[in-house]
């Protein structure tokens, strides 16, 4: 089934929002580096999207949106098969029938679910529950051997682990069993305005987080208002400190400077400093990035091609998979 003898990873990031700097430190950023080591699939995971509520245009636009990130960033439609969730109709199918094999009790330990539903009691939807069922699908249909996860998802990859093994047991060998990406995956960076939670996207407060496209006038304003801490000393501390350290963390990762040279660059200066110089580190890192994205957005027809011969390729491969797994379980073939 693998095209060549590199190993294959899987990874998507939720259309619920806008792509923030975490995500582009946290996976996108990580993801081109690994373009040419591995069979890469990299997704807009609309579906996933669903499970919150959502405005239908504004799904839409950016489902395109996100496309058109991915590709400025960096992601090379020659080495990668990048793709919308949605256009490739295996990913519910075999949810569906991953869902049937799913046990209730390994869904109701889901600690993420548990959480989302703490935060709002007027969502629970059965999407939001069997959430992780459909991430299972999306490794497994690919056959993917290694799936870069953020600490919040690592249960989730268990489960998709545990289906394995469940559906292995019933049927004989079928998927390959996905392992955890372990490489230099980018920092965690924590919301400007509560630095002890993380930079989400689709934080209610804008002034949260820092959006990819955000206009270079809203990235200084949010960068100045973001909380920081008792004192006056740029130092990292994430006990004591952790505004300053997040706003360290994304100077660091953007320089690449260690946080003892930062604190000895800004020896003597107050958190003022840091903020103007990370604001002008950080419009001028995304600068090249924002200008792909006005570029490609203004080719709808380009995007729309590369979503079509993407979603084809990523099928190619999901159908195989799909075709396996219905033969396994009885379903009566589709006549060619
Ligand atoms: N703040 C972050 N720091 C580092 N990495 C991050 N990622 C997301 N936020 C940060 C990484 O981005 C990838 C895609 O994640 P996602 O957007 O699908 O899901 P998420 O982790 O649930 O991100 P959000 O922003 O918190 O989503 P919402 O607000 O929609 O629930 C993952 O590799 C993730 O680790």
């Amino acid at each position: 089934m693998k095209k060549n003898d590199k190993k294959t990873i899987l990874s998507a990031s939720t259309s619920s929002g806008d792509l923030t700097i975490g995500n582009y430190i946290g996976a996108i950023n990580n993801w081109t580096a690994l373009q040419d080591q591995y069979n890469c699939y990299y997704m807009v995971a609309d579906l996933h999207a669903l499970t919150t509520p959502q405005e239908p245009k504004a799904l839409r636009e950016r489902g395109l949106s996100f496309y058109a990130q991915y590709l400025a960033c960096g992601l090379d439609p020659e080495k990668n098969t990048l793709f919308m969730q949605s256009h490739v109709p295996e990913h519910a199918e075999l949810a569906w029938i991953l869902n049937c094999f799913c046990p209730m009790g390994a869904l109701n330990r889901m600690t993420q679910f548990k959480e989302k539903t703490a935060k709002s009691e007027k969502n629970l939807n059965a999407g939001l529950f069997t959430y992780p069922v459909l991430m299972a699908a999306d490794i497994l249909l690919y056959q993917a051997d290694v799936v870069p996860v953020g600490e919040d998802q690592k249960q989730h990859l268990e489960l998709a682990r545990d289906l394995v093994d469940i559906f292995h047991h019933r049927f004989g060998e079928t998927f390959s069993t996905p392992d955890p990406y372990i490489g230099k995956m980018g920092a965690r960076i924590m919301s400007l305005q509560d630095p002890t939670s993380k930079m989400s996207k689709s934080d209610e407060n804008p002034k949260s987080f820092l959006s990819i496209i955000d206009p270079p006038k809203t990235l200084e304003k949010k960068i100045k208002s973001a909380v920081t801490d008792l004192g006056t000393e740029v130092s990292f501390d994430q006990s004591e400190k952790p505004g300053i350290s997040n706003l360290m963390t994304i100077y660091s990762v953007l320089s690449g400077k260690t946080y003892q040279q930062i604190e000895t660059d800004f020896e003597g200066k107050m958190y003022g400093h840091l903020k103007i110089e990370l604001a002008a580190l950080v419009i001028e890192t995304l600068k090249p990035v924002q200008d792909k994205y006005h570029d490609l957005m203004k080719n709808k027809d380009y995007l729309d091609g590369l979503l079509r011969d993407h979603s084809e390729k990523a099928r190619a491969t999901a159908k195989q998979t799909l075709i396996k797994v219905y033969d396994k379980v009885g379903l009566y073939p589709r006549p060619l």
